[in-house]
């Protein structure tokens, strides 16, 4: 059996835990560290999949929660897997609808077999196992399959992460057992244990006896300090092995790019590129704007001057401020694609950086601009 999914790992960085590394998938060659742009409905809310190639995405994100409920699985397998549903031919990864169940569904009752829970769209009932997840995310076809994992709240008793920490690995297992495409697609398994180093160790040991082509980080940004989250993200990549991916899930401002890079994260999603743009706010090397403010009404100059992407090299800040405050769907497409852009674009950064062996220093010099403060 051939693996879906192999990691390079092409350079560690001498002054933290960063590495350079290249995900081969069967969608192409993914350079790392790398950031996803999330498609939650099998698109990249406002974006042609032409447009995401053009602004350098490689992989993307879409949910096994969200397309089960609709369209539903067995129509996207029709049409040929996501790839051909959505005729995008970069890769995708799928995350496990683990996540979403606990923050979107109503009425959720969790046992050891699985989850059940009303749709948040119409409130039909439908229930979740390890196994049933596997049979979608195989059915849906992406590159990257997620196990089907509990993400406890923050914050939960320790006893609760406990039994919820079991019941994954348990689930990670099963999921294992229960991937009928593994030589198509590679299955990831996912470290919990919240706040807890010690359940975060255990985890991570347990997830890597089982074997599987790349490691999630799991059950953080869900309402703890930055520095507890990256003081956790420390405590837990070392235990994973060297020569697998890490992804840390839905996570990615661009101080948690730099920071989780720092802490040897290879693989990032959020949606906060793609959220903010639709409410006004873009991302520029000097920190954020939001457009809609009064001080863009007469100011020609591009959303951000030192970007390159087509946006920044066509329209003015006064145009796309009047497509906005006019709710011309042009507005938001705009600022979302300029968004992913920038995210995409810092990213490249960060890896020539590395190449370089300067990515402390181009970390001080991005924060000094954008008006962050050193951590
Ligand atoms: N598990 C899964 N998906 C996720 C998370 C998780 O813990 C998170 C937490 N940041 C985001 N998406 N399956
Ligand atoms: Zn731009």
């Amino acid at each position: 059996m051939t693996q879906p999914i192999r990691y390079e790992l092409l350079r560690r960085d001498e002054h933290s835990l960063a590495r350079r590394g290249r995900l081969t998938t069967p969608h192409g060659v993914i350079e790392t560290p790398v950031f996803m742009p999330v498609g939650t409905q099998a698109t990249v809310k406002t974006m042609a999949p032409w447009e995401l190639a053009e602004v350098g995405a490689g992989i993307i994100l879409s949910n096994t929660y969200h397309l089960h409920l609709r369209p539903g699985e067995e129509l996207v397998r029709k049409a040929g897997g996501l790839h051909g549903f959505m005729h995008w031919d970069g890769a995708v990864l799928t995350d496990s609808g683990g996540f979403q169940v606990f923050s979107l569904a109503d009425l959720r009752k969790i046992t050891d077999d699985g989850v059940t829970f009303r749709s948040h769209l119409d409130g039909s009932l439908h229930s979740f196992t390890p196994e049933s997840v596997m049979e979608i995310e195989n059915a849906l076809g992406a590159d990257i399959i997620m196990a089907f994992d509990e993400c406890p709240p923050y914050p939960a008793t320790r006893e609760y992460v406990e039994t919820s920490l079991r019941r994954t690995l348990d689930w990670a297992a099963r999921c294992k057992a229960a991937h009928r495409r593994p030589d198509e697609q590679g299955l990831f398994g996912i470290v919990q244990g919240g706040e807890h180093i010690d359940l975060r160790k255990e985890s991570a040991q347990r997830l890597v006896e089982l074997d599987f082509p790349g490691y999630a980080i799991g059950g953080l940004s869900v309402g703890e300090p930055k520095p507890l989250m990256y003081e956790i993200l420390s405590a837990t990549t070392p235990w994973l092995p060297a020569d697998k991916p890490r992804y840390l899930m839905g996570v990615g401002s661009p101080d948690d790019l730099f920071e989780g890079v720092e802490r040897g994260v290879d693989m990032f999603d959020c949606v906060l590129p793609t959220r903010i743009a639709r409410n006004g706010t873009v991302l520029t090397s000097e920190g954020k704007r939001v457009m809609k403010n009064a001080r863009y009404g007469d100011d020609f100059l591009p959303l951000d001057p030192n970007c390159q992407c087509k946006v920044c090299q066509t329209f003015s800040r006064a145009y796309i401020r009047h497509l906005l405050k006019a709710d011309e769907v042009l507005g938001i497409r705009l600022t979302t694609y300029h968004n992913v852009y920038f995210m995409l674009d810092l990213m490249k950064q960060i890896r020539q950086s590395l190449d370089e062996g300067r990515f402390l220093l181009y970390k001080q010099e991005f924060y000094a601009r954008y008006g962050y403060n050193e951590t």
